[in-house]
């Protein structure tokens, strides 16, 4: 295990080895370092893409982050070739990248393709004119505590270039997307997870969409599983903006996933759809429990609070949901005939303390509390992380009324 640095007013034929011999370039590091290394860069802005391929092990993750203190910006303007990264991340495993601003990229952001192992975490990407964070073919990879915006600035009218979106994994299983905010971005969905993998979660994000889904889920064609959404705040106003959408897009299936615990607000379309109605392959096994949706679906095609619009989806539970003030197509629950609904408070009015302000927590006679059920898929905690449930019964809705002056227990979760 060895400590490295890098440093602006470096040198690549330094030692690397101390502070003060540091190398010019994160890429010096990145092409020497093994298994348990750390890669220290001393604050101020590197014009350079960086490219890693080398793997440390899972005893030893290769670290790269600033040194303790300092802000470090990786400028890649015109150095990133099509379908590259500025932070570019391929056939290697066990890779740490922490706390860089990656900016203008002509590509992507930070992308990782064919790895294991690779977390994602504490970055800010902007600036970019395609994703701004991109991972394919892949397994075990995290995004944690990112901010990315200023994404997808390339938009339409590129041919097949301008495909994906602002947060991406495509193909990849065991990932885990997370305390994340996403907002301010040009085009396309803000999270979108595709074309294969599964056993992954997209959890305690903030995403302030600007067109189409905030977090949408598409097998695309394969076969996708075991995928959950929950304790997302999802908002933004623009058309087709969906808050979290699963869908089946072309053929393929999508099957044994859960949205829980999410609070959808304002959003352009519907706030939740559970399966849209361009699915064509198979969709079932969907749960939707315990879900705050509130004041969405101003856009009249796939307005509404909760959407099931394919009608060959099955297996699909709505449970525990408050879903109030939407508007357009798909009013406050669209349910299809294969749907289980039950304990939901649609369309009545569940006094929020203040929505204006996206305070949803209940007020003391909200008929929200304890009215939920204890049953399947019903989540130990809500959407501040407190236990579940508080008081008598479960309520409905993503976060459980705390009665005043009662010790409440909290679940402890890392937020960045
Ligand atoms: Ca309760």
């Amino acid at each position: 295990m060895t400590t490295y640095y890098v440093s602006t007013s470096g040198n690549d034929s330094n030692s690397g080895t101390s502070t003060s011999s540091p190398w010019r370039n994160i890429q010096r590091a990145a092409n020497i370092v093994s298994a348990g290394d750390i890669v220290y860069v001393r604050g101020g802005t590197y014009y350079e893409q960086v490219r890693i391929s080398r793997s440390g092990s899972s005893t030893g993750y290769i670290t790269f982050q600033p040194y303790t203190g300092e802000s470090v910006t990786i400028d890649v303007n015109s150095k990133v070739p099509k379908w590259e990264g500025g932070v570019y991340i391929t056939n290697c495993g066990y890779i740490q990248f922490i706390g860089f601003n990656v900016v203008n990229s002509y590509w992507c952001g930070i992308w990782v393709h064919t790895c294991n192992n690779v977390i994602i975490k504490g970055c800010t990407v902007h600036a970019i004119q395609r994703s701004g964070l991109y991972a394919q073919n892949s397994s075990y990879i995290t995004y944690d505590g990112n901010n990315v915006y200023n994404t997808q600035i390339a938009g339409f009218g590129s041919g097949n270039d301008q495909q994906n979106e602002n947060v991406n994994m495509i193909n990849v299983s065991n990932f885990e997307i997370k305390n994340n905010y996403i907002h301010d971005t040009d085009n396309f969905e803000s999270i979108d997870v595709k074309q294969g993998g599964g056993n992954g979660t997209i959890h305690h994000n903030t995403v302030v969409a600007n067109m189409s889904a905030g977090i949408y889920i598409d097998s695309q064609g394969q076969s996708m599983s075991y995928i959950d959404t929950y304790n997302n705040y999802v908002t933004g106003g623009g058309y087709g903006v969906r808050g979290i959408a699963y869908a089946v897009e072309v053929s393929g299936s999508l099957q044994h996933c859960k949205i829980y615990n999410n609070i959808l607000n304002k959003t352009g379309a519907a706030g939740i759809v559970a399966s849209t109605s361009y699915s064509v392959g198979t969709i079932s096994d969907i749960v939707v429990v315990n879900n705050t949706v509130y004041n969405c679906g101003l856009d009249t095609d796939w307005g509404g609070g909760i959407r099931i619009e394919y009608g060959s989806a099955t297996g699909i539970i709505v449970r525990n949901n408050i879903s109030y003030n939407n508007s357009g197509s798909g009013g406050n629950l669209m349910p299809n005939g294969n749907t289980t609904q039950d304990h939901n408070l649609i369309g009545t009015n569940p006094n929020f303390v203040n929505p204006s302000t996206a305070d949803f927590h209940l007020q003391s006679n909200s008929p929200a509390i304890n009215a939920g059920s204890s049953t399947q898929f019903v989540p130990g905690f809500d959407y501040d992380n407190k236990t579940r449930p508080q008081g008598s019964a479960y309520d409905i809705g993503a976060l459980e009324y705390v009665t005043a002056g009662c010790p409440t227990l909290s679940i402890s979760l890392s937020v960045q």
